[in-house]
């Protein structure tokens, strides 16, 4: 008798936290935790650390340009140009194992894509602040696809208005394609993670319209 009267005390609060966690907002994300299989994000893990021209680049702060706590590199089409810190990038050419990546990510995600980001954080003390991809040449409900590849770390996205967050563990081989209102509506982030010593990239591939 006493088991079953604590049994029914310890599901309501249980109960009450689903019916509060279903009125959560919630970003419009299609999330693939093991779209590549393991050997096969290894490799091309690989060759995208060897065949990518990595750069530093640095971002303006109230104390003078610091360099950016990772190393980028942008590809795409030559028409694919993109101001992104007030840096205009023209992109570099496709590279094999990225073409080969493209592919693969405009058929799950069933649209096109004409450039991608690549992030390179060396360990866990690179990192990505707080932003949203909303620039005016991604367009208003950008379908934004991440590719991850190498150890796991964490990303955090946050709703604007009510201020929760959910994270996720985005690890090598993992797929998560943001896209209705997720760039208006939320921010996103890479948190420092000192613990992590592995190195990771990311690629986040995007339609950049045309500037006039
Ligand atoms: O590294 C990540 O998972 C996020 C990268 C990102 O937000 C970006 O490139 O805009
Ligand atoms: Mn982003």
């Amino acid at each position: 008798m006493l088991n079953r009267f604590r049994r029914r005390l310890a599901r309501k609060p249980m109960h009450d936290s689903h019916d509060l966690f279903d009125d959560l907002p919630k970003p419009d994300v299609a999330w693939y935790p093991d779209w590549l299989a393991a050997d096969e994000a290894a490799r091309v893990f690989a060759q995208i650390v060897d065949e990518v021209a990595w750069q530093q680049d640095t971002m303006g702060t109230p104390a003078g340009r610091v360099p950016l706590p990772r190393l980028t590199a942008w590809q795409g089409e030559p028409e694919a140009v993109y101001v992104y810190s007030g840096i205009r990038n023209v992109p570099q050419s496709w590279t094999p194992a990225v073409a080969e990546l493209r592919t693969a990510v405009e058929a799950t995600a069933g649209c096109r894509f004409n450039s991608v980001l690549l992030n390179r954080y060396r360990s866990g003390t690179d990192s990505m602040g707080w932003h949203a991809d909303h620039e005016p040449e991604l367009g208003t409900q950008p379908v934004i696809a991440s590719v991850s590849l190498g150890v796991a770390r964490t990303f955090d996205l946050r709703h604007n208005k009510s201020g929760v967050v959910q994270s996720f563990q985005l690890k090598g081989g993992s797929l998560l394609v943001m896209k209705g209102d997720t760039q208006a509506h939320w921010r996103h982030r890479v948190p420092k993670e000192p613990r992590v010593t592995g190195e990771r990239i990311n690629l986040t591939f995007r339609w950049v319209s045309a500037r006039r």
